[in-house]
């Protein structure tokens, strides 16, 4: 049996396709009437303090989402293995915002928006896409997937992950200790790393301090899709306040909804959206999910499980 534990979405919606595409294997909600113990697999977004609670004979537990910080710090979560979300689609749409940001600051918008608000005419040339540095923190599913899309369109890409990464066209950084060195040369800082004890924290003034400066007019950029856990917020409205930053889009922050007070809202060349870079879409999520749950329940092994021990 398969047991549905969303919250912030569409939970019927995601149990009618569930059903649909897994017939006649059961499919319940909280709500329902079930036993506990014949629950196999439990799907989760943002799961209550209970949720796991009289789950005795869970075979996985299975994310909505790509990023498991959250769900690995659930107090009672499981010992049954975690599956995460990888999908060509949610690549797709994290890339699409990606390349969106990447351009429009390879583009100087910044600059050209406040040029336009004192209706000044400079003829100021943005660099070429070759000449603009774009560093991917984190290589992984989604890291790996926007470089692929941003190479064709003729930037430069360097990458930073934990382990060497061999990737035709972007020079590979690797580690603790190459961290700087890949910093120096990053016109354009992209965080598409996950949440961990590793990595909290990691956008802050000293590594904004630490970016190539001279490549882009106004100064290098931050772009973060991935976790606000990750970001020191005071740190970017100082940057972007004392020119350490030219600009910042981000999309995640480290309180969700981003509070009215916030005074990242107020900043200019700080683009904010809500947590929209990539949504787990529901006919994507259900056919990637029934099919573990079909391969498993036929003996395969699961995949993309989470190593807990690395927390990703
Ligand atoms: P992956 O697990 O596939 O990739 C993670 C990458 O980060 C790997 O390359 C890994 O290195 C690297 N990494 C991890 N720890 C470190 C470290 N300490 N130092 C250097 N590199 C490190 O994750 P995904 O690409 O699938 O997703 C990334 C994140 O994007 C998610 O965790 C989630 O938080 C976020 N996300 C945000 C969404 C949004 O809508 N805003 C939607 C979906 C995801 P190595 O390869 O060596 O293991
Ligand atoms: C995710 C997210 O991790 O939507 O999938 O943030």
């Amino acid at each position: 049996m398969l047991l549905l534990h969303l919250s912030d979405v569409d939970e019927a919606s995601w149990a009618e396709k569930f059903r649909a595409a897994l017939a006649p294997y059961p499919v319940v909600r909280r709500g329902d009437s079930y036993d506990p113990k014949a629950v196999h697999y439990i799907f989760v977004w943002k799961p209550k303090p209970d949720a796991f609670d009289g789950l005795d004979n869970l075979r996985a537990v299975l994310s909505l989402g790509a990023g498991v910080d959250a769900l690995l710090k659930h107090p009672r979560l499981p010992a049954a293995p975690v599956v995460r979300f990888v999908d060509e689609d949610l690549s797709q749409r994290m890339s699409d915002y990606v390349v969106a940001h990447v351009t429009m600051h390879h583009r100087l918008h910044t600059r050209f928006q406040a040029d336009q608000a004192a209706r000044r005419w400079v003829q100021l040339y943005p660099p070429a896409a070759s000449q603009t540095v774009v560093g991917i923190m984190g290589m992984g599913v989604l890291g790996q997937d926007a470089a692929r899309r941003l190479l064709p369109l003729g930037f430069t890409v360097r990458s930073w992950s934990r382990t060497p990464k061999a990737i035709e066209g972007v020079e590979g950084f690797a580690g603790a200790e190459s961290f700087d060195a890949f910093l120096g040369g990053t016109d354009i800082l992209v965080n598409l790393l996950p949440l961990t004890p590793d990595t909290a924290g990691i956008l802050n003034s000293e590594t904004f301090g630490k970016l190539r400066r001279g490549g882009l007019d106004g100064g290098p950029v931050l772009v973060n899709p991935a976790r606000g856990g990750h970001q020191r917020e005071a740190d970017i409205v100082r940057a972007l306040g004392d020119g350490t930053l030219g600009a910042a889009s981000l999309d995640v922050f480290e309180v969700e909804p981003l509070p009215a007070d916030s005074r990242l809202w107020d900043i200019p060349n700080c683009y904010i959206t809500p947590h929209i870079a990539a949504i787990s879409n529901e006919e994507a999520g259900v056919a990637y999910y029934a099919a573990i749950i079909k391969a498993h329940e036929a003996g395969k092994p699961l995949i993309n499980v989470v190593d807990r021990s690395r927390g990703y």
